[in-house]
């Protein structure tokens, strides 16, 4: 009989392994810490199980990330790590269905987002900085800029490879070597990401991927070998890295929370408006430290933009994030689920307006209808604290100068989103907003060569472009 092949999306095409173990200078060795589960968050389901690096294992990775940086990357001429960095850029081309398909079963967002956009840009990335690679002279740090050595590098559960390559890309660029420690929620792609460095001849040690939850990145973090903290996660932990590594000679960039607001004037299109609005929030099911979740509406078209905004929250398509047609897949975990129903709650019982479209959600997994919460005050905690889920408060301004006062009253400055025709008007905002990105007439757009990065409780450092690899040398 005839038999379809298999859609491109379906489980089938990826390799699954009942376990990991820990990828240290260019082998899979086990982990001395108690090894731990990821699960689907679509439908509870066991993946694998996943080595922990106990303190001495992150002293191995580290050694031996010293030794290649000493004896073989630092030495090797950019034009030679360019190689490298262009061959994985090439296989993560060749592997992308497989690296979607595994980034949505192990992380939750829909299938739609991580092949259009998560993996497309990871690839982008390494392409983009291995262009960098014999070029360092122009990267802003003198004629012979030298690498920082070794970089310990933690990174978050919301794009989980794309962070690997705004890690790993640069630094290996720039000739440093790294340990790298995913979070604990999705450690797959990182772990295919070490097949794809065997595949591409990566020397041994150039990079290193430990497994492990807060206690292992805090060891890494206190490694005296590291020269470099990159962390992007919450501000809390943000913070407590800034509290380890003071007193040391190890450089760090933090790339913490936000609660950006997407302002919106009223000239502006609003059918155009309200798809930026729904990208701001509801992408990567909202999952977003620079997601748009606050809306600034200028009160003369609140009323019209809300309508538009409902009717347009109605159509969204939540469920399975192997569908290609799903636009809002599952929650991370439960801990996130809890922390994102905990708030809601709250911004209920302060008085907001809460509303969502009808959905169905799926019995089992993790979920969260998009939600919208109306008539929302500066006091309102759901105004102030960052959420990471797909709910978005709305706010009204009469002036530019209280929209930028608005936008601005929160412990973060990540990002903004203003939406208006008028040219100058963006150009004051962005010069008014204290936020590392504004986007005008459009949200939540990223390219490897634009950097990135915070004001204020949201972090410091940049990643991406030129700036991106300052962080990265001497
Ligand atoms: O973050 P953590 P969580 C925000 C978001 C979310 C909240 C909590 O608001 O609801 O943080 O999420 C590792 N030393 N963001 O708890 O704990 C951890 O193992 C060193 C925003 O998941 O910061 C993981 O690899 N490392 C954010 C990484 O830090 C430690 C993305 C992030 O986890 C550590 C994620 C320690 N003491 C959450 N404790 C963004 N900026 O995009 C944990 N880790």
């Amino acid at each position: 009989p005839f038999e379809y092949a298999p859609a491109p999306e379906s489980r089938s095409i990826v390799d699954i392994k009942p376990s990991y173990g820990l990828f240290i200078n260019g082998d899979f060795v086990e982990g001395r810490g108690t090894s731990f589960k990821t699960i689907s968050p679509s439908t509870e389901e066991v993946l694998a199980e996943i080595a922990e690096a106990d303190e001495a294992d992150v002293d191995v990775a580290v050694r031996a990330a010293r030794r290649a940086n000493d004896r073989v990357w630092s030495k090797m001429p950019g034009r030679e790590r360019a190689k490298y960095l262009y061959r994985i850029a090439r296989i993560i081309q060749e592997r992308s269905r497989e690296l979607a398909v595994l980034e949505s079963i192990d992380n939750g967002k829909p299938i739609k987002e991580s092949r259009d956009v998560d993996i497309p840009i990871v690839a982008a990335h390494f392409f983009y900085y291995a262009g960098w690679a014999d070029k360092l002279e122009y990267a802003g740090r003198g004629n012979d800029p030298q690498p920082l050595g070794v970089a310990g590098q933690i990174i978050p559960w919301n794009f989980p490879l794309l962070m690997l390559a705004w890690k790993i890309a640069p630094a290996l660029a720039c000739g440093n070597t790294v340990v790298l420690k995913p979070a604990e929620t999705t450690p797959l792609t990182a772990l295919l990401f070490a097949e794809i460095c065997q595949q591409a001849d990566l020397p041994p040690g150039v990079v290193n991927i430990i497994t492990g939850a807060g206690g292992t990145g805090q060891a890494l973090v206190a490694h005296p070998g590291i020269d470099k903290v990159a962390f992007t996660g919450s501000t809390e932990v943000g913070k407590a890295i800034a509290r380890t590594v003071a007193g040391t000679s190890k450089k760090v960039t933090l790339e913490l929370g936000g609660k950006a607001a997407n302002i919106v004037f009223d000239d502006a299109p609003l059918d155009q408006a309200v798809e930026g609005i729904v990208t701001g929030i509801f992408f990567n099911q909202g999952h977003v430290c620079c997601a748009g979740s606050r809306l600034l509406v200028q009160e003369s078209v609140a009323d019209e933009l809300l309508t538009k905004l409902k009717r347009r929250m109605s159509t969204l398509r939540i469920g399975d994030p192997l569908d290609k047609n799903t636009d809002i897949g599952a929650i991370n975990s439960a801990e996130q689920l809890a922390r994102i129903r905990e708030l809601s709650d709250i911004g209920e019982a302060e008085g907001a307006g809460r509303w969502s479209p009808a959905c169905d959600l799926p019995a089992t997994g993790f979920w969260f209808p998009p939600t919208l919460f109306t008539d929302v005050t500066q006091a309102h905690r759901i105004a102030r604290e960052e959420i990471f889920g797909p709910v978005l408060s709305v706010l009204t301004f009469r002036t530019p100068a209280e929209a930028v006062e608005k936008a601005n009253n929160t412990p973060y400055g990540l990002s903004a989103g203003v939406w208006t025709e008028k040219g100058s008007l963006i150009l004051h905002m962005a010069n008014q907003l204290r936020a590392g990105v504004v986007w005008a007439n459009t949200f939540n757009k990223f390219d490897p060569t634009s950097p990135f990065g915070g004001f204020k409780e949201s972090g410091y450092g940049r990643e991406g472009g030129r700036h991106g690899l300052e962080a990265y040398l001497k």
